[in-house]
This record gives structure tokens, sequence and C-alpha cells, in this order.
């Protein structure tokens, strides 16, 4: 039979980054490079105890009650610890903002000029029942390197994000990321332990999908009400109603990857998600893939956070369906 030749032309997450920074032929310290390596080496660390969990939950259970009664620490909390220590250790940043810290964290020694917000493990009310989850994060510059860094270094749009991405532990593992030319997604090769590049350049599907946890119907505003009555009752075409499919994980980064890569809209319209490290990056990457990003009443990059927790409504996706939603908001406000 015919044998498959194995490739040799690899691409890993490391040697793309360092690429796209010589392509870019700004002057490049590198400082990036390794910013963007080490997010890379904390979500191989989170996928490999997400991958673990259920296991730990019923096969070493025994053994942890014999270590004096102490509980098991929850995956979002560890999974914060490995992404704050990768960063840290890399010496490159000077603030970290996180979900799981009301604060935000400054470093004090060993300090660099960038500023890293992430959500280690955003969904983690689906880990129970194995749906996927996800680590989501966006990288900013200091304003003034020779400032002292402060929350003004924060509270910025998100149009002055110098990367954004997210990591899902789903089926596989997969690094989508944008440093502002387009987007790629790697994928974990869990032989080697190193994300190749499997998916380069990626634009947005054109399948009819709506996605929202309907659920929250009764708090709507009037133009979401409207839109999604156009997306189940459409006008029959040659007899045949274009109904759109409804797909709702309930998990930010599995939701947005399923509309990155088959198109459609994703929509949390009554402002549950943080502006920072979950509404910003997903923006960005919508964006870089040839979509939109929407509150519904303004280009969600353009938002400026008060606080580093800030939540807003979101729209992403395709940008016909994202438009639509915006001329409703206009017409029914
Ligand atoms: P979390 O940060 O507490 O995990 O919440 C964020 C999640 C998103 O992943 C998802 O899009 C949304 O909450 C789902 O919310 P709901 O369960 O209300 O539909
Ligand atoms: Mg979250």
């Amino acid at each position: 039979g015919h044998s498959e030749e194995l490739r040799t032309d690899i691409v890993t997450l490391t040697t793309h980054i360092i690429a796209e920074q010589q392509k870019s032929g700004k002057p490049a310290t590198g400082d990036m490079s390794l910013l963007l390596s080490s997010i890379g080496s904390a979500c191989k660390w989170i996928s490999n105890v997400v991958r673990k969990a259920e296991l730990l939950k019923v096969i070493g259970a025994t053994a942890i009650t014999n270590v004096q009664a102490e509980t098991v620490q929850k995956l979002d909390v560890l999974s914060n610890e490995i992404f704050i220590n990768l960063i840290k250790g890399t010496g490159r940043a000077a603030i970290l903002v996180s979900e799981e810290n009301d604060e935000a964290i400054f470093i004090e020694s060993e300090r660099g000029h960038y500023i890293v917000v992430f959500d280690p493990l955003d969904g983690s009310s689906n880990i129970d029942c194995g749906v996927s989850v996800g680590t989501i994060f966006g990288i900013y510059h200091v304003l003034d390197r020779s400032a002292k860094p402060s929350l003004k270094d924060v509270l910025r749009p998100g149009t002055e994000m110098v990367a954004g991405g997210y990591c899902m532990y789903g089926s596989s593992t997969i690094m989508v990321l944008t440093t502002g030319d387009g987007v790629d997604g790697f994928t974990l090769d869990p032989n080697t332990g190193e994300f190749l590049l499997t998916h380069q350049k990626i634009k947005l599907g054109k399948k009819k999908i709506y996605s929202i946890n309907e659920g929250n119907s009764h708090a709507f505003d009037k133009a979401v009400k409207a839109y999604l009555d156009s997306v189940k009752f459409p006008p029959a075409v040659n007899g045949k109603v274009p109904a759109y499919t409804a797909r709702y994980v309930g998990s930010m980064v599995g939701d947005v990857h399923r509309t990155l890569l088959y198109g459609g809209i994703f929509m949390y319209p009554t402002g549950k998600l943080r502006i920072l490290y979950e509404c910003f990056p997903m923006a960005m990457l919508m964006e870089q893939a040839g979509g939109k990003a929407s509150t519904g009443r303004k280009r969600m990059l353009e938002v400026v956070p008060e606080s580093i927790h800030s939540r807003a409504p979101i729209f992403l996706g395709t940008a016909a369906e994202v438009d639509a939603v915006e001329a409703l908001y206009k017409k029914l406000d």
C-alpha cells in the first residue's frame, strides 16, 4: 500500500511567532515572542490538568483524603496560578489582569513592558460534564516605558491591543492567535508537546448559525428580540424557509471557535462577559478573520473599560449579521 510520507516542514507556535515578527519589519527585542511562547506553555499545562481532572476526581480521591483531608484545588484556581507563574517567569510583563484576581497584579521585580489580561479557565461551569473550556488572553504595551505602571496602562480601548487569542481544551487542544496580521490556529500534538500550525490565516466561515442563551429572553432589548425573530422566521424563498441553525455551547471559547470556523453570530446581549479579557481578545480575532464585533451600539474594540472587570453586551461574527443587529439597535433604541 501507499504509506504517507512524514512531513518535515513543521511550523510550531514559537517558530511562527518569530517569523511573523521578522516579517513585520519592526525592530523586535523578542520580548513579545517570549511572552507568547510562555502563554503557549501555560496552556499546555492547563490542558494537562483539564484532561486529568475527571480521573483525579475518581481515582485520585482516596489518595488525596489520606493527605490531611485537603480538598482538591479547583481547576480555575490552579490554572490561574500556572498562568501567572509562567508569565511572571518571562520577566517581560509589567501588569497582569486575571478574571480570578479582584485586583490587577503589578510586577515589582524583573519587570518588562507588557500587560497581559486573561481568563485562565473560561466556561469552567462546563467542566464536570466534559464540555470544552478555554483560556482567553490579550496583550498591551505599557503606555510609557519610563513611567511607573498604573491602571491607566490597562483601562484602554481594545484597538490598542497588540495580540489576542484563546486556547480551547476540546476534542483537541487548539491555540488561536492574532498579532494584528490575520488569525492562525495551532493544534497541540500530544506526542511532541508542540503546538503545530494547522489553521493558517483563518477566514470566517459562511454558515448561518445563531448562538445565544435564549433563557435570558426576558431581559433582551427590542433590537435583540427583533433580530432573533428575523433569523427564526425569515420569509420563504421558493417555498423554503431559510431559517438559521441554533448552536450554543455555553462556553465562550467553544462558541467563538465554531463561529470563526463555520460563521454565524455569537451573542451575549445582557452584559455578562468581561470587556478586557473576554470581549476584547475575541473581538480582535473576529475582525482579523474578516468579521465584526459590537456592543450593539458601537464597535467592541472602541469601548474603554471603566474598571478591570467591567462587562459589556457583545455580538460577534459574520459582518452582515453584526451589521443587522446594529441597524436594529439604531432603529429600535
Ligand atoms: P465564566 O467566566 O464564569 O466561566 O462565565 C463566562 C461564560 C462564557 O464562557 C459563556 O459564553 C457564558 O459564560 C455562558 O453564560 P450562560 O451560562 O449564562 O449562558
Ligand atoms: Mg470567564
